[in-house]
């Protein structure tokens, strides 16, 4: 028995391997044959590079489904894959290159430069590209190598408890995380997430999301891969492409933004969403506005799910059953979830609290902080998500907040106290506040309020161009404020609640 996610995958391909399992939007096919060949290529690669067992193997390049096959090549072969927001900067990805010493970073060809030296500072000896050449397929050194190996591999024997992926989440304290998901994490999650969302013989996936996020690649591609499914594969969100697509595809998933950006589109409508089975969204709160306009919009109930990137998915509303608005639905089967008080007592439905969680696709821990992840777990075993929520008498779960200090912007989490970080460092700044202001498209919007020294000559502007050097786009604040002095309470502490009112209409 291999307990291998790639095997698993495997024993799951259609009949007829020589069958579409992506397309892209620009009209490339690649089969399951294809898939599996490639994905052996890769992995021989990988191998032939003598690497420790264990070896995480880093990828910071663009959507693609090369992209994806780096990732199903990397277990396949046993190592441990580390994938890394494409908007990350070289300070972000010196971090995670020193934290997580991979053996090997797959990039983008035009970032290979600095790339390169983050990965020798930190030890990492292998550097190889992956990306977009002029005829619109993918090239780089990846696959030229890849390509002068066998396509045959034997896919690596695997324990359910051996690392499959290392993902960063952003740190409370500003430092990010990494968390290990082990192949059964991932295997088990995949496989109740077919069952409750009815996956179909037939089903099309329109993937619009990106693939270094759970949702991406663990919600989305796993499913159909599980499912044998083809994917229709769209390089970013971009409405227009998502409504050319949409007629072909019968399963959709997104982050709310996805939704609100849709519902803008005059053209998006009932007729456009004919052979859809299935809406699904997650990763932050969806407006009930949402909810109930694209119903009246298109017909289509919205499916909300709420998971996060240690647990991977832990509920959803039912496929067949009532939808609620405004809820993140049921446990899923296998997931135990229960909210608690402070003081450890469980709340009875209605009663907010904590949200705890226990199960197989709970995580392994955080890479090298041992200490940290017993800090995150209760006495018996149940993983403290941060999130605050209540159940209803009829156990749909309702996610009222947040009890960690963390923005969550067009589906990407920012985590106040590491722009603070940046920010207190500029010349001219004393001290800042960073927090989420409710926006229309995004969810909420990255904003810093800012004390300066006396006489310094900065500005929003400036403060805005020198963050966007320093780090990922998403993060930068949309707006800046400057004050005399942050609002704080008797203990000294930053009264956000204060700031958040202040700048909620600005
Ligand atoms: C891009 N921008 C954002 C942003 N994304 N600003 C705030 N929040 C975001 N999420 C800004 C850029 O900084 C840039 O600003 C401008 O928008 C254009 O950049 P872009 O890259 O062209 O934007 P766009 O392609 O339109 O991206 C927006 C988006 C994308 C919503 C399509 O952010 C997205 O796909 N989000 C999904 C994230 C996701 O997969 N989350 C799942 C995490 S897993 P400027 O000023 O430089 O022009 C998880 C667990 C779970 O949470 O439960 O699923
Ligand atoms: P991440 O750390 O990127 O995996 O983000 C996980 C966080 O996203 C969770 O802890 C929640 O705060 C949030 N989230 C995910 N799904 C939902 C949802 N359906 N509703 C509200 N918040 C959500």
């Amino acid at each position: 028995m291999n307990d291998n996610l790639y095997a698993l995958f495997e024993s799951r391909f259609p009949a007829d391997r020589s069958a579409c399992c992506i397309e892209t939007h620009t009209g490339q096919y690649y089969s399951w044959n294809d898939l599996h060949h490639a994905t052996a290529k890769i992995a021989n690669l990988l191998t032939s590079l003598n690497l420790p067992a264990g070896s995480r193997i880093a990828a910071h390049v663009e959507k693609s489904p090369e992209a994806l096959m780096l990732y199903l090549a990397t277990i396949r072969a046993g190592y441990v894959y580390l994938p890394l927001n494409i908007a990350y900067r070289a300070a972000e990805i010196d971090y995670f290159l020193k934290d997580a010493e991979p053996a090997v970073i797959v990039c983008s060809p035009g970032n290979f430069g600095w790339v390169a030296q983050s990965a020798f500072k930190s030890g990492t000896r292998h550097v190889f590209t992956l990306g977009e050449a002029h005829n619109g397929k993918n090239s780089g050194s990846l696959l030229q190598r890849a390509a002068h190996h066998a396509d045959t591999f034997e896919t690596a024997v695997k324990q359910p408890d051996d690392l499959a992926a290392i993902l960063y989440t952003s740190g409370t304290t500003g430092r990010s995380k990494g968390a290990m998901l082990t192949h059964d994490n991932l295997a088990s999650n995949a496989k109740v997430l077919q069952d409750y969302w009815q996956w179909q013989p037939g089903d099309v996936l329109l993937h619009s999301l990106p693939l270094f996020h759970i949702h991406g690649l663990f919600v989305a591609a796993h499913g159909a891969l599980l499912n044998g499914s083809k994917m229709i594969f769209l390089p970013k969100f971009d409405s227009a492409d998502v409504i050319k697509y949409l007629p072909r595809s019968t399963l959709f998933m997104g982050v709310p933004t996805y939704y609100v950006r849709l519902l803008a589109d005059p053209s998006f409508n009932q007729e456009v969403c004919g052979n859809l089975r299935l809406f699904i969204s997650g990763s932050a709160p969806l407006l009930t506005e949402t909810f109930i306009d694209f119903r009246r919009r298109t017909g289509h109930t919205i499916l909300e799910r709420y998971g996060m990137t240690e647990t991977a998915m832990l509920t959803s509303n039912p496929y067949a059953g009532e939808r609620i608005g405004g809820t993140a639905g049921l446990p899923l089967p296998g997931v135990s979830v229960r909210v608690a008080k402070r003081d450890g007592v469980l709340c009875t439905a209605g009663g907010i609290g904590d949200i705890q969680v226990k199960g197989p696709n709970v995580f392994k821990g955080y890479w090298r902080m041992p200490g940290k992840t017993a800090e995150e777990f209760t006495p018996d075993g149940y993983f403290k998500t941060g999130d605050v929520g209540k159940f209803d008498a009829g156990g749909y779960l309702s996610i009222v907040g947040r009890s960690k200090d963390l923005i969550i912007s067009g589906g990407y989490n920012v985590y106040p106290k590491e722009i603070e970080s940046v920010i207190d460092e500029m010349a001219g700044v004393l001290e800042s506040a960073v927090i989420g202001i409710p926006h229309p498209e995004f969810g909420e919007a990255v904003t810093a309020v800012i004390v300066s020294r006396p006489n310094a000559k900065i500005s929003e502007a400036g403060i805005i161009a020198s963050l966007k050097t320093k780090i990922a786009n998403f993060k930068v604040p949309k707006r800046i404020f400057f004050l005399d002095d942050l609002p704080r309470n008797t203990m000294g502490k930053v009264q956000k609640n204060i700031l958040r009112e202040q700048y909620k209409n600005p």
